[in-house]
Formats: structure tokens, sequence, C-alpha cells
């Protein structure tokens, strides 16, 4: 049996496939009649290109129904997905490009000179570009190309996606996701959160991450429905277009913002089935305030890039603010100590994880894979958590030096080995802090040269910004005469992350 993703949701299709699946609020909408013939076309115009099953493929563009069609036509074809958020500077991508080594790169038409640039010293061969109406040369080629009917017989070991996280040395990684990784968790999720007909996603998050490309698109698929489809996130919008959709996923900053608008009360939310929030912590207090002010309690859920969801409260049994519930049926989760000892239930300590939906390894990186895995298969998160009697996790904190800024990852180090090349500061730490809108934001802490008292401020954030993404750089920069250190040399980021706690005044 062929196990291409592409073929489980081709199996899904609604009966009727003049039925919508793609409505989009900025532009016209595709069935899924649609999506077959679009999804052809691109594997036509990939094997035209002579991209074959296992190539890689990277997709930096906007969100919109292209880049949808882009992505499904690449599982298709059997063709490995390589995702980039749009917020990457070439600097960024071009490191990317080299990892993965794609046969093609589609870009956004306003970054096709940068991105030739770069992809000529990663060897990419065709660089194309696509824009959010649909147009580019990536548009033009994809309408001349012969369709591909089939679909890529695939295993379900093969490769559908290389997601790239960013790791501690501040060397990104890239996970590599299979057609049965995916397949297996998007099973268990249609089926826990009870998806039915009828039911209409409300997608509003960005499509070059795990929770919307992955978690939502796939669950949606699976039952066939109709997806509501906004070029990004924006309260208004959301309000406008909620009375239409039954299932609605975000990042806690999604939520604090719709809290913050006057109309979204409970007559917007009316025809809501399901609020699902992850990828970041949700503060008890907008669970609480989401509670009172629409009548819906929030589902919160645990994933990551590395295995997709791990744990979801319950659909149907109360969901409880603060935690993330049990591991998903097909998951096995275990809190260990440093050494990988199990600890007694109530015990805090590192959360492993072991299941379908866990990936095959960082691309290209033996080492580090094998070093983030048990002997006996369990995948080290690097999230501090605990267990009750009952099986229901609670994450306290990350082992792993990690800032999440409005559901974006980013690594300290990866921030620090930019600043620290600025001419006229001598050292830098970076930390999170807790800020009212992205939960925690990036804050740099640096030392200079006290001869000239520069670089300043804006100089330091307008250099980290030539390389790398806004979502990275510091929302502020405090410049200090010393790094507070410990016995050991090593920066304390625990007192600078005390010292500067309250910069942003956090009102939930
Ligand atoms: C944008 N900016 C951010 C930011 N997003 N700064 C810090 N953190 C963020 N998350 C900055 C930009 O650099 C820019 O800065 C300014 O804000 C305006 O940019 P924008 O794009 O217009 O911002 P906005 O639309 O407000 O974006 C905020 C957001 C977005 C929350 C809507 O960040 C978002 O969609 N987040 C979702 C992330 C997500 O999908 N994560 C899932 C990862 S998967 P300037 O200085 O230029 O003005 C995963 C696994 C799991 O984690 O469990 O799900
Ligand atoms: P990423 O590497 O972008 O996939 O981010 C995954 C990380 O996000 C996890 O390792 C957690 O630290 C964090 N995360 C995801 N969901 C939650 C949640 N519901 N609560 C707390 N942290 C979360």
């Amino acid at each position: 049996m062929n196990k291409n993703l592409y073929a489980l949701f081709e199996s899904r299709f609604p009966a009727d496939r003049s039925k919508l699946f793609l409505d989009c609020v900025d532009g016209p909408g595709f069935s899924y009649d649609d999506l077959d013939r679009e999804t052809a076309k691109v594997a036509g115009l990939l094997r035209q290109l002579g991209i074959q099953a296992g190539d890689r493929v990277a997709v930096q563009v906007d969100k919109c129904a292209d880049n949808v069609f882009l992505y499904l036509g690449c599982l298709r074809a059997g063709v490995v997905y390589l995702p980039l958020n749009t917020a990457y500077t070439s600097a960024e991508v071009e490191y990317f490009l080299k990892d993965a080594g794609p046969r093609m790169v589609v870009c956004r038409p306003e970054m096709l000179e940068a991105i030739r640039q770069v992809a000529i010293h990663a060897g990419v061969e065709h660089v194309l570009a696509l824009d959010p109406e649909g147009n580019g040369s990536f548009q033009n080629a994809r309408d001349l190309a012969d369709p591909l009917q089939e679909i890529e017989p695939r295993q379900e070991g093969d490769l559908a996606g290389i997601c790239y996280t960013s790791g501690t040395t501040g060397r990104s990684k890239g996970a590599m996701l299979s057609h049965g990784n995916l397949a297996a968790n998007a099973l268990t999720l249609h089926k826990i959160w009870g998806w039915q007909d009828g039911d209409v996603l409300l997608h509003a998050l960005p499509i070059f991450h795990v929770h919307g490309l992955f978690i939502a698109l796939h669950c949606a698929l699976l039952n066939g429905s109709t997806v509501i489809l906004m070029n990004k996130f924006d309260a208004y919008e959301v309000v406008r277009q909620l009375p239409r959709a039954t299932v609605f996923m975000g990042v806690p900053t999604f939520y604090t913002r719709l809290l913050a608008l006057g109309e979204f009360d409970k007559l917007a939310c009316q025809n809501m089935r399901l609020f699902i929030s992850g990828s970041a912590p949700l503060l008890e207090e907008t669970f609480h305030r989401f509670q009172e002010r629409t009548g819906h309690t929030i589902l919160e859920r645990y994933g990551m890039t590395e295995a997709g969801m791990i744990t979801s409260n319950p659909y149907k049994e109360d969901r409880i603010a603060g935690t993330v519930g049990p591991a998903l049926p097909d998951v096995e989760v275990r809190v260990t100590d440093e050494d990988g000892s199990v600890l007694p239930v109530g015990e805090t300590g590192i959360l492993e994880i072991r299941g379908p939906n866990v990936f095959q390894g960082y691309w290209q990186m033996p080492d580090k894979t094998a070093a983030e895995f048990r002997a006996d298969g369990y995948f080290i998160t690097g999230d501090m958590a605990r267990l009750d009697e009952k099986g229901v996790v609670t994450i306290v904190g990350r082992a792993k030096d990690l800032v999440i800024s409005g559901g974006y990852n980013v690594y300290p180090k990866e921030v620090e080995l930019v600043l620290d090349e600025i001419p006229g500061i001598d050292e830098s730490a970076v930390i999170g802090v807790p800020h009212p809108d992205f939960g925690e934001a990036v804050v740099a802490v640096v030392t200079r040269d006290a001869s000239t008292g520069q670089p300043d401020e804006a100089a330091v954030v307008q250099a980290a910004r030539t390389k790398l993404a806004g979502f990275k750089s510091p929302k502020e920069v405090f410049f200090v005469d010393s790094l507070p250190r410990n016995s050991m040399g090593k920066v304390q980021k625990n007192v600078l992350r005390d010292n500067y706690q309250d910069i942003f005044s956090v009102v939930g």
C-alpha cells in the first residue's frame, strides 16, 4: 500500500469534490477538485525539472493558496519539502540551502535577486518566484508543465519534510519527518480532537512551521473540511471570520490579542466547537479570561518540530489550566534525571518521548541525533516537566537555553554570535524576559568598548537585523560594565533574567 501522506489525504477527500477546500479571505476559493489539479501541476513541474522523489525543495514564500498547493504537490511527487520562515534574511537562508542541498528554491519576488546569489553559493539549480496572488516564474512554469496524475509510491520511513529548528550551539538542525511520522500524528489528532462533518478550520497560523503546516492543515485534510485561509494573523479579521468556522488553532499571543478586542465575545464564538493553543505556554490567566469571555475552554496541547504533537488536554473531559494533558494515545512519555534514570511521579526532570510521531533524526547530523536519543529509542525533548499519577504532563521550564517569542523559537547562542561580531561589543548575553504580547521577548545584555561608548542601542539592533530575522533581534539592549559569572566563569543568565524580568510590564 502506498504510504505517501498525500494518498492518505486523497482517500479522505469529500465524495463531492466540488466542495470548497480553501476559502481564501483575500482571494478566490479552491475546491477539492482544484486541489487535485493544482498539486498534479506542481508535481508535473517538479518532474519536468528533473526533481525526483527524495530530492529537496526549499520554499520561502508568503502564505497563500499556491503555497499550500506547492507543499501538497511536493508530497504528491515524493519530494521533500523544506519550509522557511519569511522573516529569515538571505544570510540565514544561505545556511539552510547549503545544509539541505535542495534542487529548487521558491521565494518571494522581492527576494529573488538576493536568494539567487546565495543559491549560487549553495549549488541550487532552480530559483523561482511566487507572490501571494499566485504570480511569478514558479506559476508560469507550473502552468506549462504536464500534470503528474500519479501519487509517488512512498514507504512510511521516506522523508516528507525537513523542518529546521535552531540549536543551543547556534547552528540549526534539520529535523527529518517522514510520511509515516506525519500520518500517524495527524490520524491521532483528528480522532482525539473529535473532528466531525461540517467542521471548518479558521487558519491564521503561518505555514512554515509544524503548527500551521502540519497540525492544522493535516487535520482539516483528513476531515475533508473547508479551510478559511488568512494570509496572516489579524485579530480583527479573526473575529470577523469566526462565525463561519468551528475550529481555530493558535499560539498564546493570538489569544491575548483576541482578548484585547471588545468585539471578541460569546456571540463571535457561538458557532465554534474548539479552540486549541500551543507552541508556547498558555498563561493560566489567559485560559481563565478566555473561559469567562467566550464560554469556551481552550484546549492546550504540547509539541515540537521533532515530533509534531506529543500531549494534549482531553477533548471531552476537563481541560486543566497550566497543564498540557496526557501523552497522545500512541505516544509514551517519561521524566528522567540528567543521567536518564526515570524519576517517580510528581518529580521534575527532563521529558523524554517515544512514538510513531518522533522524527527520523537530524539531516546529516548523526552525532547530534545520537546524542538526543536514549538507547531504548526515547527522544530527549529538553523540556522540563512533571507527570501526575494520571499521566498528565505539566511543562515547568526548559533545560535548553531557548526563548519562545510569540510562538517562534530563538536560541540565544545564535543571537550572541551575531552580536559579538559587532565592532565595539566585547561580549553579550541574550535572555528571554516576560512580555505582555509575545509571552517572552528577546533582550540583550552587552559590554562594550568603554572608551567610545559605541555602539549604541540603535546600532546594535540595526547590525543584528542585517543578519537575523526580526523576531530574533533584541527588543531591548542593556549596556553593563561586566556580565555576572559564576565561579566556573559561566554567565549567570538566571541573574540577568531576575534583573530584567519587569522591563515590559506584563498584563496577561
Ligand atoms: C513578529 N515580530 C515578532 C514576532 N513576530 N517579534 C517577536 N516575536 C514574534 N513572534 C516583529 C517583527 O520582527 C516586526 O518587527 C514586528 O513584530 C511586526 O511584524 P509582523 O510580522 O507584522 O508581526 P505580527 O503579525 O504582529 O506577528 C506576530 C504573530 C506572529 C504572533 C502573529 O509572530 C505569528 O504568527 N506567530 C506564530 C508562530 C508559530 O506559528 N509558531 C509555531 C511554531 S511550531 P519590526 O521591528 O520590524 O517592527 C512549534 C511546535 C508546536 O512551536 O508545539 O506547535
Ligand atoms: P519548536 O522547536 O519550534 O517546535 O518548539 C518546540 C518547543 O515549544 C517545545 O520544546 C516546548 O519548549 C515549547 N512548547 C510547545 N508547546 C508548548 C506548550 N503548550 N507549553 C509550553 N511549551 C510548549
